[in-house]
């Protein structure tokens, strides 16, 4: 039977026909095609590239645009869309998420009319992949201090630097590179082939390993100028598609949460220890209402943001307060889930612990809980405390 959903305060009587077709579309599809792969997937510690033409077909890339091939789907089913994805895996989720915030978002929003004419249309047919090179290995949480530069020679523009820890990176035809020219963050296209331009695959991860991340090295690569990003100069740029993976993720985290609850409810009614369920006992059933509960005040606070962004009116603030709130719930109900299922728990053969594992990573990435957490101080008392 396929994952019905968890609905405590009804929800589903909020959302609209359309938002409801899209979130059990997708749910139907990470119940047919995620779920039966994605144990080996992860424990193979592969990205499975045969969904990209399904997500694609499903209309999760360039989701949001009504430009270009989007299918032009709100804000709300988006989220839900993203719920549904990491309900299967966090690294299916970073795909899409990535693809469409962090790749497509920029390219539409500050690029040229040609490289949106050159690269939306295959980026949102799942015909070309991207990747956002933002953080590198001295400079994660203060990507300002970025060492990657950019110098005009001519026509050109001969980039140098590293970046780490980049989602997609081995999969992408096109990368979205931050980079220093004279001194002001700038954005550039750098094309797979390019002189000068590789990616290498980071091994040995324990979590987020059915998703691509590696590392992209600029050694005096030399781009046409025509790929620099027109539209945007400073760190705002990088930020503004970081509001947009942040809100992805903040649904998304509910999506691992309910899996993970789901998994629980349905062992603890049938383990049995002491003669009885382990469901019956006190202790047990206090971990299933904490994880209830943080589940449907996530859901609320999504739903909220969703509405506001809907209308142009969600703070980054307020991305950043559900980020951080979602992703903690999430690890937390995962280790619940694990605690549930005892021994069972540490296995690929139930989702607690893969999920568990996953969400170490997106507690640290987009923007650590300690990041999330200063924005929303500086928000509250007018103080900077990063530095
Ligand atoms: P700060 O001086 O605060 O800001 C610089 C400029 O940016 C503006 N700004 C924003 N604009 C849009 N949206 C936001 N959220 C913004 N936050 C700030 C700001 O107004 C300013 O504009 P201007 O015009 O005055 O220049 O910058 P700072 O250097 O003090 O840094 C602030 C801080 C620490 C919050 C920021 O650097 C930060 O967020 N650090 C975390 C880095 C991060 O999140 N990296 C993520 C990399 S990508 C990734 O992880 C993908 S994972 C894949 C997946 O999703 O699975
Ligand atoms: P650091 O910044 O070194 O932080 C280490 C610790 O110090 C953390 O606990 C942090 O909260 C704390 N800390 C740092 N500064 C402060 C402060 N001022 N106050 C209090 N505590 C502080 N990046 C990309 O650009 N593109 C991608 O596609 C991408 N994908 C990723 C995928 C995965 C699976 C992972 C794990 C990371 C990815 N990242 C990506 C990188 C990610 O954004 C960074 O890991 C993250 O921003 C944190 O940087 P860091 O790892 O260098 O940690």
């Amino acid at each position: 039977m396929g994952f019905s959903g968890v609905d405590y305060f009804g929800l589903d009587d909020l959302f609209t026909h359309e938002q409801k077709l899209i979130r059990n579309t997708v749910r139907q599809f990470v119940d047919e095609e995620v779920l039966p792969i994605i144990k080996e997937s992860f424990e193979a510690g592969h990205f499975p590239t045969q969904l990209i033409p399904k997500i694609a077909e499903l209309g999760l890339l360039g989701a949001t645009l009504k430009e270009y091939g989007g299918a032009g789907i709100d804000a709300i089913a988006y989220g839900l869309a993203m719920q549904e994805l990491e309900r299967g895996d966090s690294g299916i989720r970073s795909f899409c998420s990535v693809q469409n915030g962090l790749v497509i978002y920029p390219i539409y929003t500050f690029g040229s009319p040609e490289q949106k004419e050159r690269w939306l249309p295959k980026l949102i047919q799942g015909e070309a992949v991207g990747c956002f090179g933002l953080t590198e290995p001295e400079h994660g949480s203060d990507p300002g201090a970025m060492e990657t530069v950019a110098e005009r020679d001519g026509n050109y523009f001969i980039l140098n630097g590293t970046k780490a820890w980049i989602t997609n990176a081995t999969l992408a035809h096109v990368a979205i590179v931050w980079a220093k020219l004279d001194g002001v963050i700038r954005g550039f296209l750098v094309e797979r082939g390019t002189k000068g331009f590789s990616t290498a695959k980071i091994e040995h991860k324990m979590s987020a390993r059915a998703s691509d991340t590696g590392e992209l090295y600029l050694h005096d690569c030399r781009i046409p100028k025509e790929n620099l990003l027109p539209g945007v100069e400073g760190l705002k740029g990088p930020l503004m598609c970081l509001n947009q993976g942040r809100y992805a993720i903040a649904w998304g985290a509910v999506g691992a949460a309910m899996a993970c609850y789901e998994e629980a409810v349905e062992y603890a009614k049938q383990r049995v220890q002491f003669d009885k369920p382990i469901a019956s006992f006190q202790l047990v059933q206090e971990k299933l209402v904490e994880m209830l509960t943080e589940i449907t005040k996530a859901q609320l606070v999504c739903f909220r943001l969703g509405q506001l962004k809907e209308v142009g009116k969600g703070k980054p603030v307020q991305i950043s307060l559900a980020k951080r709130n979602n992703v903690a719930m999430a690890l937390h109900c995962a280790r619940l889930a694990r605690d549930i299922l005892g021994a069972n728990g540490i296995t690929l053969d139930y989702q607690s612990i893969r999920h568990m594992l996953n969400l170490e990573s997106v507690y640290t990435l987009e923007g650590t809980d300690h990041i999330q957490t200063l924005i929303l101080g500086q928000d509250i008392t007018g103080i900077q405390a990063f530095k």
